[in-house]
């Protein structure tokens, strides 16, 4: 087996320590939201603004972090499915939060989270309401921010309403990158998401309130599109209310120039104290998001690699490492140190190319020996980030999900699960929610994996492979591939 192992080259002593550290700091990484391109499928202004985003490319999302800070309290729409006073550090959803943030907290602990996670590329603002609802506290934070660390993007999420007034700043901010929550395009629909939103200094309810919010929404679009702002747009699949809508939405957005779509799955308990939690109306299953994902193929582009962060999240996509900076671990002077941050970038500048060249050896060796109709296969990974097979199974939280087939290696979506592996002791329970959550799973490709969940995988049909530890993902899942179909294995170059 050729050893991918994770290439520490030209990094000092020191920053390879902090590296190595980075990449194993606990809770599981990774998954998905953004675009699959690579940069010679865009338009290099396009690609230099999404590269480092984790949010907006897909690779981006194996190396770089975004965090949050809650700065913005207020909102003024009530959607059906948020209830901002619900909190638990356990929770992931948006609108959730542990603590409030003033922007000159927000600031402080932006720098003191730079200094000690190099992966941070983009300080986003997503609430706990509406961030440009709440313009003068998100607008002061970001004012604070870019004057002390001026390389990180700047990212907000709104939904829509209020944004049209604020355009202009966002110009004068170079913030180019802004997630619009668009649920529906008939107000009819909305009328089922929406009792009431504040709008010219009144509330408004019913259909009045659906259509005023829709067509701030294509406003705020239409404005954001013009400028050559990046726009992606969040829609929550609400089985038997929006689902088969989003088609629509889906062509709608595109057509105005939408760079991603993310669909994402309702979470509904009756324990949010949401007004759907409440009513019981369900989120939709992993297969049923899946359909709809593909029927809207041809449409905007999908992100799916969202992992619905809290609205005070830290850390790479799918960890949170939110409670190691609460304002009370945040020193009262924090003097921002660049050097971590610009030996991590360098460090995954190679990487990346390192990897998309073995991935392309792989692919087209894959492509030029295996079957047009040969079916394809659904692998599971753990990783922490990196775009390498790095997690024990016992540790991980989520899986990526990866199909292989002749036409090459997609990556799915992510599955969540319970960390079955508490302090190194097995739970047999929680096993079998890992197994449940791996439900047509064929192969899953892990660090290491112990004796009995390996022999318990196999009795429930699933492969646990541990060969390719540290390896690249896709190279690793196409020599999988290439193993079950009978081909001879191709021999990736190292990094
Ligand atoms: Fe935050 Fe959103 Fe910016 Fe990303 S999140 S404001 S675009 S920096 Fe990303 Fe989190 Fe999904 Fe949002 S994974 S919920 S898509
Ligand atoms: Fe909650 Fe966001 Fe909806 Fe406001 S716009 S009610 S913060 S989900």
């Amino acid at each position: 087996m050729s050893g991918n192992v994770i290439s520490l080259d030209g990094l000092s002593v020191s920053s390879k320590d902090t590296l190595t550290k980075a990449m194993e700091a606990d809770g599981c990484s990774s998954s998905a939201c953004g675009s699959s391109d690579a940069p010679e499928d865009m338009d290099p202004a396009t690609w230099e603004k999404v590269k480092d985003h984790p949010c907006y490319s897909e690779e981006a999302h194996h190396y770089f972090a975004r965090m949050h800070v809650a700065v913005a309290p207020a909102c003024n729409i009530q959607c059906n499915y948020c209830n901002r006073k619900y909190d638990c550090a356990n929770e992931s959803r948006p609108g959730v939060v542990s603590e409030r943030l003033t922007p000159e907290n927000a600031a402080r602990k932006v720098i003191a989270v730079a200094n000690e996670i190099p992966q941070l590329s983009v300080l986003g603002i997503a609430g706990p309401g509406d961030s440009a609802y709440d313009w003068r506290k998100t607008r002061e934070t970001f004012r604070l921010v870019h004057q002390q660390l001026p390389d990180i993007k700047l990212c907000l999420s709104t939904n829509g309403l209020a944004l049209p007034e604020h355009v202009d700043d966002l110009m004068d901010m170079n913030i180019d990158h802004v997630t619009l929550t668009i649920n529906m395009i008939d107000p009819e629909v909305g009328t089922k998401i929406y009792p009431w939103i504040f709008y010219e200094h009144k509330r408004r309810t019913g259909l009045e309130a659906s259509r005023i919010l829709h067509e701030r929404q294509m406003q705020s679009l239409d404005m954001l599109h013009e400028r050559g702002i990046l726009v992606k747009v969040n829609s929550v699949m609400i089985p038997g209310i929006n689902d088969e809508h989003l088609l629509e939405v889906n062509k709608e957005v595109k057509k105005r120039g939408a760079f991603l779509h993310n669909i994402m799955p309702l979470i509904s308990a009756p324990e949010h104290g949401t007004v759907f939690g409440l009513e019981g109306q369900r989120g939709p299953t992993a297969a049923e998001l899946k359909k709809l994902q593909d029927a809207c193929a041809g449409g905007a582009n999908l992100m799916k690699h969202c992992r619905q962060c809290r609205a005070d999240a830290v850390g790479l996509l799918g960890e949170d490492r939110g409670q190691e900076f609460t304002m009370d671990l945040v020193p009262d002077e924090v003097t921002y140190d660049p050097a971590k941050r610009e030996t991590y970038k360098e460090w995954v500048a190679k990487e990346r190319e390192d990897r998309r060249a073995a991935a392309a050896v792989a692919k087209a060796e894959t492509d030029a020996a295996v079957a047009e109709e040969a079916a394809p296969m659904l692998i599971a990974v753990a990783t922490k980030g990196g775009g390498r097979i790095n997690q024990h199974f016992g540790h991980a939280t989520e899986f990526q999900i990866f199909e292989v087939d002749a036409k090459g290696v997609n990556f799915v979506t992510h599955r969540r699960c319970d960390n079955y592996c508490v302090g190194g002791y097995g739970e047999e329970d929680k096993l079998e929610l890992v197994i449940k959550t791996l439900e047509g799973i064929d192969t899953i490709l892990c660090a290491k994996i112990g004796d009995c969940p390996r022999e318990d995988l196999a009795a429930a049909g699933i492969e646990a492979i541990q060969d390719y530890a540290y390896e690249y993902i896709e190279t690793a899942v196409s020599a999988v591939y290439r193993a079950r179909r009978g081909l001879p294995a191709v021999e990736a170059e190292t990094a």
